[in-house]
């Protein structure tokens, strides 16, 4: 055995660290479903050499956890630095309330972990089962000493090799604070995606259609809230935090907003914050909003409303004709903005419900020209002539509740994109006045693209498919 130098104080630290791939400030908060397993939580254990000290020839870890709250499934030094730099000697065991494991290099001293590296040199996996609704566990993964190995007590530390002699390191602890909550899904509150002309489908609402070629069209997305509650309740959602994730290869959002929402119709006084998310959390929209903080405001108890309104603009490919991409917006908790994570809650008699069904909305779209349905310009009441009896269609729909024309565009007869009185004194001029014809498709059935793709839909007239 050899002698073990002392190595001068003051230098920088070596560190042993417990990690977590979300551990901030070391804590880590994992969040379930009341009384269900968590399943598998993965852990490693992080050996960092600073830079200008001697490298590391050997280690022990004592990893203890509290097997009241976790169970050590797994520990394995598989992709560990004993693992890649093939150590002559390791082990690895799980112990009662612990995990211990010791590791030399190299008798030679030909392999060291280096002068300002971090190296794995533990992972750990444990389960455990989330506690009852909104409470919280709190445990802690210490590095220890003591633990009992299979040959005896372990110390946590290091041996360094500074090319002459072996020396004891005392690394620095960083510990990690495990944080399991539950909670429960609220039966009385969804919430939903959806945009114009979507249709729901399975878990989803799907919008199928077409992008013109070289264009990048946006689609009004809303939020919808639908509130359940039980006969008798006297208020409903008082406020909400929303977390909704998109692809930024496909979509590009613009601020999200309550104005001409029901939410933007009933704030008052209240608050409300947005945010468009980038960073290591995800791409999304963030928003919270209270209703008011002055007065008992909130939607009815049963009721279906639009809280918030984002402008989606597709900045996917449409270079290649027939393409088919999709993609799809949805609620995913803990985007991160200036603040904490946020998660999709529903505020309620001050108490915070999580929405259970949750709609996603996929864009499942066709790069090409939209087939367009044959008409007639002028038109209107779709029975093949084109009479004075179309000028009273469109007068009778605009003012006295007529049936509608169903595709906008024949009623539309002097092609201004617009439906309205001036279209009736068009074609009076024409039939009774010699004024100028109807532009094209006229006097027989035809296609012609309109500003508004959606003006004259598939099926709308008796012109027959395109
Ligand atoms: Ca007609
Ligand atoms: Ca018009």
């Amino acid at each position: 055995m050899l002698a073990l130098a002392s190595l001068p104080a003051l230098l920088p630290a070596y560190t042993l660290r417990v990690k977590h791939p979300t551990a901030s400030g070391g804590v880590v908060e994992l969040e379930g479903i009341a009384g269900t397993p968590t399943g598998a939580l993965s852990f490693g254990v992080e050996l960092e050499v600073p830079a200008g000290q001697p490298g590391i020839h050997g280690w022990n870890v004592g990893l203890s956890h509290d097997s009241s709250v976790l169970t050590a499934d797994a520990a394995t030094l598989d992709e560990t630095a004993a693992d890649t730099l093939g150590a002559e000697f390791s082990s690895v065991d799980i112990v009662p309330s612990g995990i211990v494991s010791s590791v030399i290099l190299d008798t030679p001293h030909s392999v060291l972990l280096p002068a300002g590296s971090k190296s794995s040199v533990l992972f750990a996996t444990y389960s455990g089962v989330y506690p009852a609704k909104d409470t919280t566990v709190q445990t802690r993964l210490r590095l220890v000493d003591g633990l009992q190995g299979p040959s005896g007590p372990v110390t946590t530390g290091a041996t360094a090799w500074n090319g002459v002699s072996e020396a004891a390191v005392s690394p620095v602890r960083e510990n990690l604070i495990v944080l399991l909550s539950g909670f429960e899904y609220s039966t009385a509150f969804d919430l939903s995606l959806t945009t114009d002309g979507a249709r729901p489908m399975g878990d989803a609402e799907v919008l199928a259609g077409f992008i013109r070629p070289g264009s990048q069209p946006s689609y009004r997305v809303k939020v919808l809230l639908e509130s359940r509650l039980p006969p008798g309740s006297d208020s409903g959602a008082q406020g909400w935090s929303l977390s909704i994730e998109h692809d930024p290869s496909f979509l590009q959002p613009g601020p999200p907003t309550i104005q001409g929402t029901q939410a933007g119709s009933l704030f008052s006084g209240g608050f409300q914050k947005h945010e468009l998310i980038s960073n290591d959390s995800g791409n999304g929209v963030i928003s919270a909003v209270v209703l008011s903080l002055t007065e008992p405001i909130s939607f009815p108890p049963v009721s279906r409303n639009d809280v918030l309104g984002i402008d989606y603009r597709w900045m996917g490919d449409t270079s290649i004709d027939g393409k088919q991409p999709a993609t799809s917006i949805e609620f995913r908790d803990k985007l991160r903005g200036q603040g904490q994570p946020v998660n999709n809650v529903v505020t309620h008699l001050g108490a915070s419900n999580r929405p259970l069904v949750r709609r996603r909305l996929t864009l499942d779209l066709e790069v090409g020209d939209p087939p367009l349905q044959p008409f007639i310009r002028s038109d209107a009441n779709d029975d093949g002539h084109r009479n004075i009896a179309d000028a009273v269609w469109i007068l009778s729909e605009l003012f006295f509740r007529g049936p509608p024309t169903l595709c906008f565009s024949a009623a539309d007869a002097n092609a201004d994109g617009l439906k309205d009185i001036t279209d009736v004194a068009f074609l009076l001029q024409y039939y009774f006045l010699a004024g100028r014809p109807p532009s094209a498709p006229f006097p027989d059935c035809g296609s012609v693209f309109e500003a508004d793709p959606t003006s004259c839909p598939l099926g709308s007239t008796s012109c027959g498919a395109p």
